[in-house]
């Protein structure tokens, strides 16, 4: 392992999410540093390892039964070099310095790559909103956006949703946010649509990986047209994958929670999706309750002692993991290629481990990293800043085009970067030089800071 990667672990004890984040980056960008001298010198991958700074605080609120509570809550404000630090917050009772470091870091080069000018941060708390009344949830976010509003503003740090935050936790953020700083801004992306939320953005991950993965198939002439796909999560990003999946003539065949998944030979049809957004959005149930809605679905139980997940040994053409991190291990990747499936793209940030990556890449897989394929989602948080800034709307359609164009731009940065590097058709590659560089030659422009 080189010098560099081992400080940054010794610096960072225990913090396994981020260790593999940083080394995930640096396999591919050792090779720019190293014929950059400049970089090297000004240690600029170093710098970017360390968080501008890292917040953390007590979150005090009281539940249903009148019992106090008490959460962790964070903010990492990783890299500012080309804008104002952005990205989610993430509820999950396993939320933790390490994996919100993970996050902020893999943010940085995904902003870059979107083109817009925007940072690199990530925020959260281990609270879980899993079985808590709207109430809790709102007492919670309350309690939580007293601290964070300290430290966030719509010219300084933008958070949005992730696992966990959705339109509901962002509507009681922004509430509390305006209350404690008697002001109207865009603080928030994810917002509702009657008050500064854009169009698409809930849309817009989902719809930006699959949009991101047909051009991908173009490379090859290919198209979506009944291609069979694989699919893990029902939240958000999963939902608008699939929606535009249908849309496009393929038939995703599965979904999944934490507690299980579900497999439905005949296809998750639109109408089906409309059944899972009714059961997770509104009702906030199970993935387990559509296998009893429809017959031609069968329910497969987690088996949390297992090194695989069968959802990922299903024949197919596609797979798209976007549940959470490391939800691909070696043996679904194995299973992955021996199941035909010649596409991955990632939904999820990080969701396939640096084994199974390798397994991929061996078994002729073409690979899509989360950084490059899931960036539709802040690349449309990025047009709801313009269009508070500015203090209009945009329509649908004009949203859409606009996505649309940055998927296919950083799709065409990846391929650039990585054929300039020698490593021709390799996304990983690309995605993390292209950030990479971007970052870099601002962080060097703007001195030692
Ligand atoms: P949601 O909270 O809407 O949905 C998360 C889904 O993943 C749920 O189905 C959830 O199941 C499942 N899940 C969460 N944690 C685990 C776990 N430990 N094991 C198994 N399943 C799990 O989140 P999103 O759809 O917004 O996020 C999904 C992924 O996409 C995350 O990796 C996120 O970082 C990434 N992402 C999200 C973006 C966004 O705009 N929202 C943008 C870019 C990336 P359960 O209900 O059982 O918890
Ligand atoms: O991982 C991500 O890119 C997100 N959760 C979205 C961040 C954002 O600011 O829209």
């Amino acid at each position: 392992m080189s010098k560099l990667l081992k400080s940054v672990i010794d610096r960072n004890p225990g913090e396994s999410e981020f260790h593999q984040a940083v080394e995930e980056v640096y396999e591919t960008v050792e090779a720019v540093i190293k014929k950059n001298p400049k970089y090297q010198k000004a240690k600029l991958f170093e710098r970017m390892t360390e968080p501008e700074r890292l917040i953390s605080f007590r979150v005090t609120w009281v539940d249903d039964k009148g019992e106090v509570q008490v959460n962790k809550g964070y903010r990492v404000q990783m890299n500012s070099a080309i804008g104002p630090y952005k990205g989610g917050l993430r509820f999950h009772p396993s939320v933790n310095p390490s994996i919100l470091k993970f996050l902020a870091f893999e943010q940085i080069f995904k902003n870059a790559l979107t083109g817009l000018p925007m940072g690199g941060g990530k925020g959260g708390s281990d609270f879980n909103p899993k079985g808590k009344s709207d109430g809790e949830v709102m007492r919670f976010c309350q309690a939580f956006m007293s601290e964070l509003s300290k430290h966030i503003g719509h010219r300084l740090d933008v958070p949005a949703g992730d696992i966990g935050v959705g339109g509901r936790e962002i509507g009681y953020m922004f509430g509390a946010y305006k209350k404690i700083q008697n002001e109207f801004t865009g603080v928030l992306t994810g917002k509702g649509q009657g008050w500064g939320g854009s169009l698409i953005r809930p849309e817009a991950t989902g719809y930006g990986l699959i949009y991101f993965a047909q051009n991908m198939l173009a490379e090859s002439n290919d198209s979506f047209k009944g291609k069979t796909c694989l699919v893990s999560g029902s939240g958000n990003v999963a939902q608008f994958a699939m929606k535009k999946l249908c849309i496009l003539g393929a038939k995703p065949v599965t979904a999944s929670d934490s507690s299980g998944y579900i497999y439905d030979a005949d296809g998750i049809s639109q109408e089906k999706l409309e059944y899972i957004m009714e059961l997770k959005n509104e009702k906030r149930g199970r993935i387990k309750e559509y296998a009893d809605k429809y017959s031609s679905a069968e329910y497969f139980e987690t088996d949390k002692s297992s090194d695989h997940n069968p959802l990922w040994a299903h024949e197919a053409d596609c797979a798209f993991p976007c549940a959470t991190q490391n939800e691909i291990r070696s043996k679904d990747a194995e299973n992955l290629v021996k199941g035909g499936v010649k596409l991955l793209a990632e939904g999820a940030n990080m969701p396939t481990t640096s084994d199974a990556i390798e397994i991929l890449l061996d078994g002729g897989v073409s690979y899509a990293p989360g950084k490059a394929s899931n960036a539709g989602g802040v690349g449309t948080s990025g047009l709801e800043m313009v269009q508070n800034y500015s203090g209009i709307y945009w329509t649908r359609e004009e949203v859409d085009t606009k996505l649309r164009a940055i998927m296919k731009d950083i799709h065409d940065s990846c391929l650039h970067a990585a054929k300039e590097y020698g490593m021709e058709g390799n996304y990983q590659a690309g995605a993390n030089i292209a950030g990479f560089v971007k970052v870099a030659d601002a962080m060097l422009a703007q001195g030692i800071i």
